[in-house]
């Protein structure tokens, strides 16, 4: 069983789209840092540091986004999120990862001037690639939800960071990826489409088994 406890916008929201993306059933338990939910003793058993994402494994809880992420690449490689056999790409994915936690994440609390000329690193560092890596991969995930809250709250001008604005087109535009039924038995769903609305990521879900149809909202 998978708990994925998240807040809207929040590092929450790569392993919530890993999750769609692999389609398996999970809950997901959003928590209010309004209300301070993330501070309750509860979650704090959980989460020490009282942040989100965590993920919790048949009662053991995982935090970090990059671990999350990495374990849910690795126990599901049927959705192809790192690759496999190839020691070297796999390590730029955990490099990628490394640089978003420790790099790029803590870049907006040092001011705007920083986080500019750290985007433009990132800008350059990802270059003219498709993805992060040769494949897409949780690194992808990872990247754009950094730069799209980046992108929402702070309003880049056109054409100032054109690789990651290239690779955010991308990511936008992915099919669906649907699980197969065989490997999949019980009712999943993954994402559509990520909208561009300014302040949601909206994921259109698909509900295997008919047409009907739902949306699942990150609000800010
Ligand atoms: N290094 C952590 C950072 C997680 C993090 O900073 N989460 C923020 C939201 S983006 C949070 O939960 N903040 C609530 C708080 O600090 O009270 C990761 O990558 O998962």
């Amino acid at each position: 069983m998978l708990t994925l406890y998240f807040a809207p916008g929040a590092s929450s929201m790569a392993p919530h789209i890993a999750l769609h993306e692999i389609g398996v059933p999970f809950e997901a338990r959003p928590i209010s840092f309004a209300r301070k939910e993330n501070r309750t003793p509860d979650y704090l058993a959980l989460n020490p540091e009282g942040k989100v994402p965590t993920l919790v494994i048949d009662g053991r809880p995982l935090s970090e986004a990059a671990g999350i992420l990495f374990h849910l690449a690795r126990r599901f490689p049927d959705a192809g999120l790192l690759p496999e056999g190839d020691l070297e790409a796999e390590a730029q994915v955990i490099s990628w990862m490394s640089f978003i936690a420790a790099t790029i994440h803590p870049a907006r609390r040092r001011g705007l001037d920083h986080a500019r000329a750290i985007y433009a690193l990132v800008d350059q560092r990802l270059g003219a690639r498709t993805w992060a890596v040769d494949t897409y991969s949780i690194a992808d995930i990872h990247l754009l939800r950094l730069y799209w809250r980046f992108f929402n709250s702070l309003r880049p001008a056109p054409g100032a960071f054109p690789n990651l604005d290239a690779h955010y087109q991308r990511m936008t535009a992915r099919p669906c990826r649907r699980p197969s039924r065989s490997r999949l038995r019980s009712a999943t769903s993954c994402p559509r489409r990520l909208n561009r609305s300014p302040t949601d990521l909206c994921y259109k879900v698909m509900i295997p088994g008919g047409d009907r149809r739902r949306s699942l909202k990150e609000s800010l």
